[in-house]
């Protein structure tokens, strides 16, 4: 199965058909170079304090030769507005309120360079930690990538493995089954929390870059901490929606806090 590919001017219903079907989806076009031009300078000073960690440790979760950071939301304002993007909003709308829920929340930011000589991933799941319920899980999760650099085959695109969000869990892939993500910088990968995916082997001599925006249900625990990564004293300056979608906003009675300027936050 082959990763579905549509360009910005299509119908939303056939991203989001195409993305329930195989799991994944890329749509093309739809960050100008202006925008990825800033979302590097505004995360520069932050990517150049990361130690690369030159031998690598295959045990390890992430591979040596690339670099990570976090908390995108207090350090980019270009990002800020990915997290907006309304594609992005429109999927969540379609796969995180399906079953009448109040709505979403961000799970995950995180910019991520593969250098040269990086290993492949290991296959996971976004939903990898709600071992809750069994596989299939329900969808619980829609993650993007959005590719500031070109994503190839040989310079780490991430590995997708098309339909496997309808596997159950005992189900490993073959290696025909992966799928590297092709697609020119300013298209974006979209995938299920139940599709198995990871970053592949960087064989080229660039760096590949991409931003990581997951959306989990707001009655779900985020996998990044944003009280922390955006503390109130920053939440403070942020738009009423980016506030509301990183977490200071309650979902149903989840989420109070005495502290009126935390949980409760005036615009
Ligand atoms: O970098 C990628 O392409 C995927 C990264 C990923 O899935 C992760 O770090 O959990």
């Amino acid at each position: 199965m082959l990763i579905p590919t549509i360009s910005v001017g299509s119908a939303r219903e056939r991203v989001a058909e195409a993305l329930d079907e195989a799991g994944c989806v890329v749509v093309t076009g739809l960050l100008g170079e202006t925008e990825r031009k800033a979302i590097r300078s505004e995360l520069g000073p932050y990517m150049e304090k990361v130690r690369v960690v030159e031998d690598d440790d295959p045990t390890q979760f992430y591979p040596g030769r690339t670099r990570r950071t976090s908390a995108l939301v207090a350090r980019s304002a270009a990002v800020g507005k990915l997290v907006l993007d309304d594609c992005s909003l429109g999927l969540c709308d379609r796969f995180l309120t399906t079953n009448g829920e109040f709505g979403y929340q961000l799970h995950v930011s995180a910019a991520l360079e593969i250098g040269p000589g990086a290993r492949r991933q290991v296959l996971h799941r976004e939903h990898d930690s709600f071992t809750f319920f069994p596989h299939p899980r329900p969808n619980m999760i829609v993650a993007s990538m959005w590719a500031i650099t070109d994503f190839r085959a040989d310079n780490g695109g991430t590995l997708i493995v098309p339909g496997s969000h309808k596997w159950n869990g005992e189900r490993d892939a073959m290696e025909d089954e992966i799928v590297e993500a092709e697609m020119p910088a300013g298209s974006v990968l979209y995938w299920l929390g139940g599709t198995l995916h990871g970053a592949g082997a960087n064989k080229s001599s660039d760096w590949r870059y991409g931003v990581i925006l997951t959306y989990s249900l707001g009655w779900l625990r985020q996998e990044e901490n944003q009280y922390l990564d955006v503390p109130p004293e920053v939440a403070r300056n942020l738009s009423p929606e980016l506030r509301d979608i990183i977490g200071y906003k309650m979902y149903d009675a989840l989420g109070f806090s005495t502290n009126r300027q935390v949980g409760q936050m005036p615009d």
